[in-house]
């Protein structure tokens, strides 16, 4: 050991801290578990912190770690907290009670950060307060035997007895020290235990979070109306995407850390603002009214040309339309701003939601089954033609009837347009960039979407040649993408392959390329193809 005296006894203090934290969690979890299921303290902690971020290091990392943000946060969080432990530790050891009062400070803010959260009570606190006490005795236990341990390793150097030649011959045998021994022991025993307890707590609460539960045996009425699926509309391409994209594929974009967890019995959608009714439903309200079902493909701001930022699936749901004209919305309204539970909002033009021909709706069930939780469970909004990040909210709870020139939405002071069409977009899905085709008969293909026009026609270069037209499958709504495909003899060697798709209405594809913000993407997909 090349560290001095004094060096050790402040790495031991510090490893002190840390484990007392680690038991601070352990216990926290355990009594969440125990008494108050879904107060996860580390949950509660991190969602907070987002919270309190500043803007700018939330874009900042979101563009650096993409869908890994909130690990990444998550993970900074985690390292400030071991830094903050292992202060808290040698504090205790150099000028206690000093470490006690740090983690006493930091049981009050954690106790404030679960009482806080959205549909959280005073209940709430109690893992926070637990686990305080744990930690706060386990410290003073550990510093107390690594006390002992130092005075009698002081005793021992300063003694100039033979027995002290004997043990520094020997080394440090165990025993030979008592507080040593106390200590070392008390320190993994203590690890283990929070590791266990911890970890075990965590993965049972996580597991059975009783929201999942809840879903799991929701009955939802039949809908009245089924999506008729026309002969074709289904393409047989090995690689190309399924028509209806699978739940568990479907991409996921929010701000939430963890995932809202609302229980439809107590669910309740506020429709309020410039109305002359505010009216307010229950989830069984809002089903028994009757679902239908709808094929919409939802697409996000965000998504790159060729990107998989976008989905369709078979809604089940209840026309907007229908529940404002409830309200009564007044007629100098242009805007309606739908509020998720977690705090974000996103502004619809109101003409968009009371249009007859355009199927905006509150959607409860995604391909056959309720809305998985982190897809808006129990109720999310859906519009047609509209980005997600202006429509799609999310654990809905509110509709408020307003105007552009007087409410904003998350994403509007943050560099995104208010309002925002999805842009016409044709993807390449087969084959892929980095998979070599084998040479011989080959089909490109892919989908194509511009809601709520539908698509009319999708063409396909290769190197320089015609544009070719491609098949299309036979399409289930304009709302929802197309399949397209073109058969290729293929012989080896490298390809541009470049697609571009025209609208209903006739519109070609955008070419020209636009950055996802202020509202989108656009630009032909052009793709380099290996064939050997
Ligand atoms: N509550 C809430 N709803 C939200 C968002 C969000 O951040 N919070 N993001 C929106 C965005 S940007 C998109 S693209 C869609 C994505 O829906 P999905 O995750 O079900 O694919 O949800 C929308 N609804
Ligand atoms: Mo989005």
């Amino acid at each position: 050991m090349s560290a001095t005296p004094k060096a050790r006894w402040l790495l031991w203090s510090a490893l002190s801290g840390v484990i007392s934290a680690a038991m601070f969690l352990a216990v926290a979890e355990l009594t969440a578990l125990i008494a108050v299921r879904g107060a996860s303290p580390l949950e509660a902690v991190g969602a907070f912190v987002i919270d309190i971020v500043p803007q700018p290091v939330k874009e900042f990392a979101i563009a650096t770690f993409g869908e890994s943000d909130k690990i990444v946060l998550l993970a900074s969080l985690g390292l400030a907290a071991v830094i903050g432990a292992a202060i808290a530790g040698t504090l205790e050891y150099l000028k206690p009670p000093l470490g006690v009062v740090l983690f006493g400070a930091v049981t009050i803010a954690t106790a404030a950060a679960l009482v806080t959260r959205a549909a959280a009570g005073p209940l709430n606190a109690l893992p926070a307060l637990t686990g305080g006490i744990a930690a706060v005795v386990l410290l003073r236990f550990l510093v107390r035997a690594l006390r002992r341990w130092r005075d009698a390793r002081v005793a021992r150097t300063a003694a100039t007895t033979p027995a002290a030649a004997g043990d520094a011959a020997s080394g440090t045998a165990p025993g030979a020290l008592p507080g040593r021994r106390a200590f070392l022991t008390l320190a993994l025993v203590s690890t283990v235990a929070a590791a266990v307890v911890g970890t075990g707590s965590r993965i049972i609460n996580g597991a059975t979070s009783s929201i999942a539960s809840i879903r799991d045996v929701l009955r939802l009425p039949s809908p009245r109306s089924r999506v008729t699926i026309p002969a074709g509309a289904e393409l047989d391409v090995p690689g190309i995407s399924p028509l209806y994209t699978p739940n568990a594929d479907f991409y996921r974009v929010d701000t939430a850390l963890t995932v809202p967890q609302i229980d439809p019995s107590t669910w309740r959608l506020v429709i309020d603002g410039m109305v002359d009714q505010r009216i307010e439903l229950s989830f069984d309200d809002l089903v028994a009214r009757g679902l239908d079902e709808y094929s919409v493909t939802l697409t996000c701001v965000s998504n790159e040309v060729g990107g998989g930022l976008v989905g369709n699936a078979i809604w089940q749901g209840i026309p907007v339309r229908d529940l404002l004209a409830l309200a009564g919305p007044a007629s100098d309204a242009d805007m309606v701003l739908s509020r998720s539970f977690d705090g974000f909002t996103a502004s619809t033009p109101l003409e968009s939601l009371t249009d007859d021909n355009l199927d905006a709706i509150l959607a409860v069930a995604m391909n056959g089954e309720p809305l998985p939780l982190q897809h808006g469970f129990p109720v999310r909004m859906v519009v047609p033609g509209l980005y997600g990040y202006v429509s799609a909210t999310k654990w809905l709870t509110q509709l408020t009837v307003t105007r552009f020139d007087r409410d904003e939405a998350y994403w509007t002071p943050r560099g995104y347009s208010d309002k925002a069409p999805i842009k016409m977009s044709s993807r390449i899905d087969t084959p892929r960039v980095d998979q070599p085709a084998t040479a011989g008969t080959l089909a490109l293909a892919g989908v194509a979407w511009a809601q709520p026009i539908g698509i009319g026609k999708v063409e396909v270069k290769i190197d320089d040649a015609d544009w070719q037209e491609a098949t299309l499958s036979s399409p289930v709504s304009t709302n929802s993408w197309v399949q397209w495909m073109l058969p290729w003899e293929a012989a080896a060697g490298v390809y541009t392959v470049t697609v571009r798709a025209y609208d209903l209405d006739g519109n070609q594809q955008v070419e020209d390329r636009a950055a996802i913000a202020p509202n989108g993407s656009s630009g032909w997909q052009r793709s380099l193809i290996t064939v050997r």
